[in-house]
């Protein structure tokens, strides 16, 4: 770890380095130094991010472009990650062990594994608005797809039956159930899947992992400086704020075993669809905003039905806590799935 830490162009000696964060996908480190320098060191999920230069070229892209984008519409309250470069002037370093980069720690700003107040879900959202809005000039297809069909619904299920046809006796598995509800919830999701495939909505830059961990907040709670860009890429707006409104307003954690627990609160619905209005305004038409409520429903499936491909697959792709993690968090957001499709028409 030393070896690899010091290939990076970092102010002083390593002092210490620790695990940071509850992230699903990379390892990550907090190193400070001997000069009190901090820095957010990772080890890239290389097994998720296949084409680790094309991601980190994606990344210096977007870094490179957002604080002049910010200036220019005068947004002065985003900040962004900046990559530290290696000796070498790469900002990765390939070891035989694995694929290794580093940001400045942004020591003054903070995330929330669960949002604290209505003002923090609208401050995230906001950031994650502004995101969008500051990219609307950038053109999406100079970004590798770093996953592809990330968020393609027909994709997810053919993968699903593809596992699914690998399971001898289905009917004593443990995901019984869940998988009995596949086929009728993905039905009443289509109407996304079409606006992506029939290219009935803009192509944007998107974040396409838009929780609320990953955006840092202030002292004050104001969202400052959204994070984790190995997931931007082409996108539609959809899938921002329907994985938004997923992870920001349910009632419970993504993984809490008491269902009846899980629903969508619709004041935080409400503080995150005007805070991420009031950041992205003037960007979105009337086919975007029609879609929206739809949309939280449409992501927290998507995640379930992830959650439960890789449950059956023996959780090759998440990190867990205990053998059946993936199928507990199936169950928490294919009934958060549900609650947001019964409230609908009041999100509407
Ligand atoms: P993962 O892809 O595994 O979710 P993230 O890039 O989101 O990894 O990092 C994990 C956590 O580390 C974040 O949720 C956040 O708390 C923290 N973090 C990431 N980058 C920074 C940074 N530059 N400054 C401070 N904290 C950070
Ligand atoms: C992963 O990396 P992290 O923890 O922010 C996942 C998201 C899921 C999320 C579920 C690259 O996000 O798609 O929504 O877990 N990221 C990737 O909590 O698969
Ligand atoms: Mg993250």
């Amino acid at each position: 770890m030393i070896d690899i830490i010091n290939q990076f162009n970092i102010e002083g000696e390593i002092k210490s380095y620790e695990i940071f964060g509850i992230g699903h996908i990379n390892d990550t480190y907090k190193l400070i130094t001997t000069t009190d320098q901090e820095y957010l060191f990772q080890k890239i999920n290389h097994n998720v991010f296949k084409d680790v230069s094309g991601m980190m070229k994606n990344i210096q892209r977007v870094t490179n472009y957002l604080p002049s984008a910010f200036d220019r519409l005068g947004i002065s309250s985003q900040e962004t990650l900046r990559l530290i470069q290696t000796h070498h002037k790469e900002n990765y370093f390939h070891h035989k062990t694995g694929y290794f980069r580093m940001f400045d720690f942004k020591s003054h700003l903070k995330s929330r594994d669960v949002p604290e107040s209505e003002d923090q879900i609208f401050e995230g959202a906001k950031s994650y608005g502004f995101f969008l809005k500051a990219l609307s000039d950038f053109n999406p297809f100079n970004l590798i797809v770093t996953i592809a069909d990330f968020h393609n619904l027909d994709y997810r299920i053919r993968n699903y039956e593809k596992v699914k046809l690998k399971i001898k006796n289905l009917k004593s598995h443990p995901a019984e159930k869940q998988m009995a509800l596949v086929k009728s919830l993905s039905q009443q999701l289509l109407p996304i899947w079409s606006l992506d495939a029939q290219s009935l909505v803009q192509k944007r830059v998107t974040h396409n992992d838009t929780k609320f961990n990953n955006v840092l907040l202030d002292e004050m709670s104001k969202g400052c400086c959204v994070i984790d860009l190995d997931t931007v890429m082409p996108g539609i707006v959809h899938y921002d704020f329907g994985d938004g409104i997923r992870s920001t307003c349910c009632t419970a954690a993504e993984d809490e075993l008491d269902l009846q627990c899980v629903s969508l609160d619709r004041n935080r619905f409400l503080a995150f669809k005007e805070g991420y209005l009031e950041g992205a305004k003037d960007e979105l038409s009337a086919t975007d905003i029609e879609f929206l409520p739809l949309s939280g429903a449409y992501m927290a499936f998507i995640m379930g039905l992830r959650f439960l491909t890789d449950f059956m697959e023996g959780n090759r792709y998440y990190k867990i806590n205990y053998p059946n993690h993936n199928l507990d968090r199936c169950k928490n957001q294919f009934k958060l799935s549900y609650d947001i499709l019964d409230q609908l028409n009041d999100l509407k």
